[in-house]
Formats: structure tokens, C-alpha cells, sequence
């Protein structure tokens, strides 16, 4: 599949009604038949574009699987247990979901020889020797989440080389935007902004010198388009930046953008906190055209302007 987009596929989006899930499904839904398979443990219905078929169930559901999957050329695989804490606290539900789900649809791609592209993550580096990370760096993953990404970024590899199935991984760095709901386990930027906004002290784990690249949601989007047309498959790609932020720098800017009088309070360490991370970036330009588009700065405008919003 060599195009510039995607247009008249039939394609499925599994976590469709979830963060990033529903901004893929609503960039595709014009020009596509899209499919949405979501179980709405932590997504929303109305995230799901109207046009778009709804299939409410769950990955680990053969009978939704082989239904949400029957007959697409493409499909996007979002779905999946996210909270790193969340892993660690119940390890055997995270790799039903993110590994063992995940190889089963791989299985049911190559009964459709559809392509996949799959959501994996900077957690499958651990913590990286030196910053920025570049997709052969040691992969050393520090909790059950990191480690069920990890194999399944390793299966899309193999399905490529052993069945010929075109999939890509794409390693997300740290996703914000809007639709990110705040919750416990949900990303630092939605819980700064819920804080500021609801009047609550910025919560810093630690000193709040680590830093993280802060990658907004429509460029997560751009470089799933892209690799959905790509004609280099079997690959993995780092989808971040290249710039990071300390996370005292970003309680700052948050402060500023919700124009706030909540302090910034610094709690304890996180256990087992990655220090720094920031993406090489220049696989993906090279071979996927990818470029950020939206600054840190614009995006933490958005995402505040949508929290406000909400
Ligand atoms: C994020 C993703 C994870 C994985 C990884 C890849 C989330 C929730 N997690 O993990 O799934 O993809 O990136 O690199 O998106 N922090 C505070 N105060 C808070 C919450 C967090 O200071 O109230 C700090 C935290 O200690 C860490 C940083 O903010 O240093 C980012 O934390 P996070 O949970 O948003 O994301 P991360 O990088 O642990």
C-alpha cells in the first residue's frame, strides 16, 4: 500500500473511544468505512464519531475480535490497559490485554492480511542509558506495561518476517491533549491541569527535575496516518519531539496557561520514576516524512482551553 492517505478503506480502531483511539477514528472517518471496537472501561461513547460502526467489547473477546475484524485492510491498535501503576498492581490483567489480546489480533490481521499499525511505547526503554533514545537503544522495561508492549512490538516485527504481514510499531512518548480525562493513573499533564483548574495544589513527584518529551495528540495522529501508507513495514518507530521538559518547567507553564493561584507542592519520589526521557526522531522523519506540528506550548494552550471546556 504505497498512497498519500487513506481513503475508501475499511478500517478498524480498536480503543476508538478512548484518547488517543477516538482522534484517530474522527481523522479517518470522512474518507473511510471506520469501525470502532472499545469496551469502555475507561473510553467514551461520544468520543466515538457518529458515522463511524460502534462495536462495544472487549479485545479479549474472540467473538467482538473476529466480528470488529472482518474484512478491514488497516487497523489501528490503541487498545489497552494503560496505567503503568495499574500493571504493576495486577500484572496477569495487563498481559491478557496488552500481549496476549494483542497477539490474537495480529492472528485475525493475518486471516484479513491486513495491515496493523500498533500502539507501543517509550516504556519498553526503561531507563535509557543516555537521552535521546534511539530505537535500538537497550530495551529494558521496568514494569509489566513496558514489558507487554515490548513483546508485542517484537510480534509485529516477526509477523512481518515470518508471515509478511505489514505492521508498525510506533513508540509513543508521552501523549497529552484533549480528551486525556484525568484520572489517578492518567497522564501528569491531564492531572496538573485538573489541579490548576479545580484550584488544587500542583502535585510534583520528587523535585520535579525530570524531564519528558511531550508529544500532543494530533502529531500522534499524523505519524499513524503516515505509517498506515508507508511502503517501509516490519519497523518500529520512536514518536515523540526530540525536545523535553523538567516536570517543575511544566507545573510552571500550567500555572501560567490556567492563569492560577495554585502553588506547586513537591511529594515524594515516584518509585521507580524514569529520570529523563526524551525520542531521537529521525527515523520517522526519514522514512515516515513525520514532523511535529504543534509546539509544546500550543498544545498546553488546547488541552487547557478543552479542560476548561469540560
Ligand atoms: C508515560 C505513560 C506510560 C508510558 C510512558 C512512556 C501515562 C499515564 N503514562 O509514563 O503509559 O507510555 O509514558 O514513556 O501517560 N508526575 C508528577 N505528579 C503527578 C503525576 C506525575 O510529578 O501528579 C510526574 C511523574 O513522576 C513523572 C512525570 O510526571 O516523572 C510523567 O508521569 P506520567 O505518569 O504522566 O508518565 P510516565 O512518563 O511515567
Amino acid at each position: 500500500m504505497t498512497a498519500d492517505r487513506l481513503t475508501d478503506q475499511t478500517i478498524l480502531v480498536t480503543g476508538g473511544a478512548g484518547f488517543i483511539g477516538s482522534h484517530l477514528a474522527n481523522a479517518l472517518v470522512a474518507e473511510n468505512d471506520v469501525r470502532v471496537l472499545d469496551n469502555l472501561t475507561t473510553g467514551d461513547r461520544a468520543h466515538v464519531p457518529d458515522s463511524a460502526t460502534f462495536i462495544e467489547g472487549d479485545i479479549r473477546d474472540d467473538e467482538a475480535l473476529a466480528r470488529a475484524t472482518d474484512g478491514v485492510d488497516v487497523i489501528f491498535h490503541e487498545a489497552a490497559l494503560v496505567s503503568v501503576q495499574g500493571s504493576v498492581e495486577d500484572p496477569l490483567t495487563s498481559h491478557e490485554i496488552n500481549s496476549t489480546a494483542t497477539l490474537e489480533l495480529l492472528e485475525a490481521a493475518r486471516a484479513e492480511d491486513a495491515r496493523v499499525v500498533l500502539a507501543s511505547s517509550a516504556a519498553i526503554y526503561g531507563h535509557p542509558d543516555s537521552v535521546p533514545i534511539t530505537e535500538t537503544d537497550p530495551k529494558d522495561p521496568t514494569s509489566p506495561y513496558g514489558l507487554g508492549k515490548l513483546s508485542v512490538d517484537h510480534y509485529a516485527r516477526l509477523y512481518n518476517e515470518l508471515y509478511d504481514l505489514e505492521t508498525i510499531a510506533l513508540r509513543y512518548f508521552n501523549a497529552f491533549g484533549p480528551g486525556q480525562v484525568a484520572g489517578d493513573y492518567s497522564g501528569v499533564i491531564s492531572i496538573f491541569l485538573d489541579q490548576a483548574l479545580g484550584g488544587d495544589p500542583i502535585t510534583v513527584n520528587g523535585e520535579g527535575t525530570q524531564t519528558r518529551d511531550f508529544v500532543y495528540v494530533d502529531d500522534i495522529v499524523q505519524a499513524n496516518l503516515r505509517a498506515a501508507t508507508t511502503d517501509v513495514v516490519g519497523e518500529a518507530y520512536n514518536v515523540g519531539t526530540g525536545d523535553s521538559v523538567t516536570i517543575r518547567e511544566l507545573a510552571e507553564h500550567v500555572q501560567a496557561v490556567t492563569d492560577t493561584d495554585s502553588e506547586i507542592v513537591y511529594t515524594d519520589p515516584r518509585p521507580g520514576d524514569i529520570q529523563h526521557s526524551s525520542a531521537d526522531i529521525s527515523k520517522a522523519t526519514a522514512d515516515l516524512d513525520y514532523e511535529p506540528t504543534v509546539s509544546f506550548q500550543a498544545g498546553l494552550e488546547r488541552t487547557a482551553e478543552w479542560y476548561r471546556s469540560q
